[in-house]
């Protein structure tokens, strides 16, 4: 075959390769349209990272051409199949192509060992202090200097260096926020450190985060969202985060919106709780089972310590923030603002979940919550066993999220699904089914639970899970 048909075939293919590189070299890598990409960063440490990346893929690319332009040249040379002189050992070659990678790695070494020292070094001393706790399969954050827990949302004030601090309850974890750069294992036993400042620019805006590192089941289903906000949002936002929960801590919310029962009807509404609930709820959860509150005796003689209007903590309680809730996700309450958060209707739609609730949990609709029966059923329900309330000495678990100001938060779940009335009521009733392994038991009347392959042990009727939700929505 001759030389110019033999190209002639090739075209479409080298045409082909062309249009690819391209199309390739067209996208920008902005945040809205990629929005978990690492190209585009939004921090110093994304920065480091990104430099370095662009430093090694221009030595890369330097060899790679130069390479291939001595590869064409020998194709090109010998192109008439005449046979090359025959050689046999070639000391100055040998030291040659040796020295020249030699080199060529030192080039690379240099940034990198400078960049994994930049990124290494220990935060400095003001850095706003952090603790990222993994579980299966959520993420706990914690704000040590202010007593804050929070669960799957992290809120970070931009232009402050911030200093995570990372270990787990469990497995390996791996810590990830591809827009600000920050991604570091947890590790069993050992705390890990990763700093960042957060863009001035960028305030507020909200970024993706991953688990990165396979922890089991539901590994792919524990993300979390991070909210970058300027400093007085965040003073805003800890300030509502650290008082007790809006409807512990007062009288009833004056908000037409979302209408609550008066602290009356709080009372009168404890005598009409089924007693069924209590019974079952020691066994929530089976081997879950959560450990009996320290500062509470048993569950079933919670209604003791009603009504909640008149319990010890609620006698006195904290000085409630003011707050500068800004955008109208942030309801005022007769209790107190609950402080800055980012508003729902400003969410982009990348970090809101798209996932659907299984369809096969089903729930009974047009039943409307009662939130202050859903407080009882809370308690008597087993769910003070693992989750904590602050302003409620009885919700004192810490098997499962922070729950004091849940209705602040976006998503649920390790941020898969979005925190409304439909997908937390089947959350609630089915949670293993909503998420395959999890540690939160099945307790809705009748349901599967795929875990401990029978039915919920602890059963809550859909009106109760009403209930339940009302009252969870009150929690800001
Ligand atoms: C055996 C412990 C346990 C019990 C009992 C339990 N939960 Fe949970 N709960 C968890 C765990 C663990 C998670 C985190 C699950 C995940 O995301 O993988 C969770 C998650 C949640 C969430 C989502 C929180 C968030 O920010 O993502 C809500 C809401 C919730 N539980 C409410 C309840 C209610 C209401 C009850 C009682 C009816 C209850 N839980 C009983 C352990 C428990
Ligand atoms: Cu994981």
């Amino acid at each position: 075959m001759k030389g110019p048909s033999r190209l002639r075939r090739l075209l479409p293919y080298l045409a082909f390769a062309a249009l690819a590189i391209t199309l390739a070299a067209c996208g920008s890598a902005d945040s809205t349209r990629y929005p978990n990409t690492t190209f585009d960063p939004k921090s110093d440490l994304g920065r480091s990272i990104d430099d370095l990346w662009d430093t090694l893929l221009l030595l890369g690319t330097i060899v790679f051409i130069l390479t291939e332009l001595g590869l064409l040249f020998v194709v090109w040379k010998y192109r008439n199949n005449k046979e090359p002189k025959h050689t046999h050992g070639n000391t100055k070659l040998e030291i040659l192509w040796t020295l020249i990678p030699a080199f060529i790695l030192v080039f690379i070494a240099v940034p990198t060992v400078r960049t994994i020292f930049v990124t290494q070094a220990p935060a400095p001393a003001d850095a706003l202090k952090i603790d990222v706790i993994g579980h299966q399969w959520w993420w706990e954050f914690k704000y040590p200097e202010y007593g804050v827990t929070t669960a799957n949302e992290l809120y970070i004030p931009v232009g402050r260096t911030v200093s995570f601090a990372l270990t787990t309850k469990d497995v390996l974890h791996s810590f990830w926020i591809p827009q600000l750069g920050a991604k570091r294992d947890l590790i069993s036993n050992h705390t890990n450190y990763v700093w960042l400042t957060a863009d001035s620019a960028i305030a507020p805006s909200v970024w993706n985060g991953f688990c990165t590192e396979y922890c089991g089941t539901s590994h792919s289903f524990m993300r979390f969202r991070v909210f970058t906000v300027t400093q007085e949002q965040f003073d805003s936002w800890i300030a509502g985060q650290k008082a007790t929960a809006a409807f512990n801590a007062g009288p009833a919310p004056a908000n037409p919106a979302a209408p609550v029962a008066s602290a009356a009807a709080v009372t009168s509404n404890l005598t009409q709780v089924p007693g069924g609930v209590a019974a079952d709820s020691a066994t929530a959860g089976g081997q879950n089972a959560p450990a009996t509150p320290a500062t509470g005796g048993p569950v079933n003689s919670l209604p003791r310590n009603q009504p909640r209007a008149v319990s010890p903590l609620d006698a006195n309680p904290p000085a409630r923030p003011t707050g500068t809730p800004t955008g109208a996700a942030n309801v005022q309450l007769a209790g107190g603002a609950p402080g800055y958060f980012f508003p729902r209707e400003s969410m982009p739609a990348y970090a809101v979940p798209q996932r659907a609730y299984p369809a096969k949990i089903m729930f009974t609709t047009g039943l409307t919550g009662d939130p202050a029966r859903g407080q009882t059923a809370f308690m008597m329900g087993g769910c003070i066993g693992c989750h904590v309330v602050r302003g409620n000495p009885m919700a004192a678990g810490t098997i499962g999220p922070d729950l004091t100001h849940f209705a602040t938060r976006h998503t649920l779940a390790g941020g898969i699904f979005p925190n409304t009335t439909d997908y937390l009521a089947r959350w609630i009733k089915n949670a293993r089914v909503m998420k395959p392994g999890s540690i939160m038991p099945t307790l809705g009347k009748g349901e599967y639970d795929p875990v401990l392959k029978r039915t919920a042990p602890v059963s809550l009727d859909d009106q109760q899970i009403a209930d339940i939700v009302a009252y969870l929505q009150q929690l800001r």
